[in-house]
């Protein structure tokens, strides 16, 4: 059988770790999480209800981490984010406004950035499940961004707020810059801003196993 191929420099893993930069906290059980919106538009919230009224989809993917592993075959289901902009964030928007970076805020401080037309990719999910089950605190609760042509850290777990700016300028990421590729497709292997993807891959490699070790105790 021909062998599985992954993009270039990643190698899969056999099980789904919890994994990132924020290590010590529990997400809060909530029933209706809402998603506050806000940057260059008049704040507002999206609630469970305005979810619940788009349609639900669900997506068969692999998830690739930045630091060169891959989980393989993942099911998510939630909401397109593009249903979501397109009919709840759009009309909201002062006519003339044009929108190209959106940043994504956690409840556990996390934040992340996509470029406008990467957050509408068909493929870019609000998601509330993972494998049919609800989503847990270890891959995200109870609502996370899902972004699979982009390196984990566009996956933002524990979506809160969603912030729409007409100029990228303003925006500080959270991970140093050198690690974070305004848009980071793993096709293109952006793994950082500055330096050749691949090169990434040989420090990052060493920091797998105590990172797994240190978010999975
Ligand atoms: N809120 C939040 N989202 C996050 C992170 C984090 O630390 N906090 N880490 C990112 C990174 S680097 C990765 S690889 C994935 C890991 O997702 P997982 O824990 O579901 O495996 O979440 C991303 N989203
Ligand atoms: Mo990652």
């Amino acid at each position: 059988m021909a062998k599985k191929s992954l993009p270039s420099g990643q190698r899969e893993r056999q099980d789904f770790p919890r994994f990132g930069v924020v290590y010590d906290y529990e997400a809060p059980v909530v029933d209706e999480p809402d998603i506050e919106v806000s940057g260059d538009v008049q704040p507002f919230k999206i609630g469970s209800d305005d979810l619940r009224a788009l349609e639900r989809i669900e997506i068969h993917t692999d998830f690739h981490c930045v630091t060169t592993w891959s989980y393989c075959g993942i099911t998510w289901s939630g909401y397109r984010f593009r249903d979501v902009y397109e009919q709840l964030i759009q009309p909201k928007l002062t006519v003339g406004m044009t929108p190209t970076l959106l940043v994504f805020r956690a409840d556990d401080r996390f934040r992340g950035s996509l470029v406008i037309n990467d957050a509408l990719a068909d493929n870019v999910l609000i998601a509330d499940t993972l494998n049919g089950e609800v989503l847990d605190t270890k891959h995200g609760a109870p609502l996370r961004l899902v972004a699979p042509n982009h390196y984990g850290y566009k996956s933002v777990k524990h979506l809160r707020k969603v912030e729409i700016y007409e100029s990228s300028d303003s925006y500080r990421p959270m991970i140093p810059r050198f690690m974070e590729h305004p848009r980071a497709r793993i096709a293109h292997e952006e793994r950082g801003r500055w330096l050749p993807g691949w090169m990434y891959r040989y420090l990052y490699r060493p920091l797998i196993g105590s990172t797994v070790r240190k978010m999975n105790p």
